[in-house]
């Protein structure tokens, strides 16, 4: 007797782990990118000679974010090969106050939350969190002078996670 109710039980289980298996692979396929993108983090390259460097995310005035940056990436800048923390040297230095955002390295990542402040992204490792003070769209790019962006090359990818 317990050994057939076993029995029942056992195919009843079966017989719906079969119907439950189509309905399954029918929402894995109809269920798109778009849905793994709400919920995994943006993926966004930044490349070296975007002076603009649109992300897409629109923030809210008071959201957070935060912006991973993997280690060891490189991108360079008329041949000078270097990293999200940018370069600098003496010489360089002189004119690093026409840059978008003097004082940062050249080539040192930037970002910019709709009309607010121009900052640098912080690179410690786990990521960087922020609050965006103004509303509007994320904006990721390298520090130049505006009109010496052509001849950079490469990018570097940042993985952002709106709270
Ligand atoms: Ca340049």
């Amino acid at each position: 007797m317990i050994r057939m109710l076993r029995n029942y039980i056992g195919r009843t289980l079966a017989t719906m782990a079969l119907s439950i298996l189509p309905l399954w692979l029918v929402y894995v396929i109809l269920t798109p990118i778009d849905k793994e993108r709400t919920t995994v983090l943006n993926t966004i390259i930044i490349n070296a000679n975007d002076p603009v460097g649109k992300t897409g995310i629109i923030l809210e005035a008071g959201q957070s974010f935060k912006i991973s940056v993997p280690a060891h990436q490189q991108w360079s800048d008329a041949g000078i090969i270097t990293t999200a923390e940018g370069w600098n040297n003496w010489f360089y230095r002189t004119f690093n106050r026409f840059t978008v955002h003097p004082g940062s390295n050249y080539l040192r990542l930037l970002m910019q939350v709709g009309v607010g402040s121009i900052r640098e992204v912080q690179l410690q490792p786990g990521g960087f969190v922020y609050t965006a003070i103004a509303e509007g769209e994320l904006r990721l790019f390298a520090n130049d002078v505006s009109w010496l962006y052509w001849n950079n090359s490469g990018s570097i990818t940042a993985y952002v996670d709106p709270k």
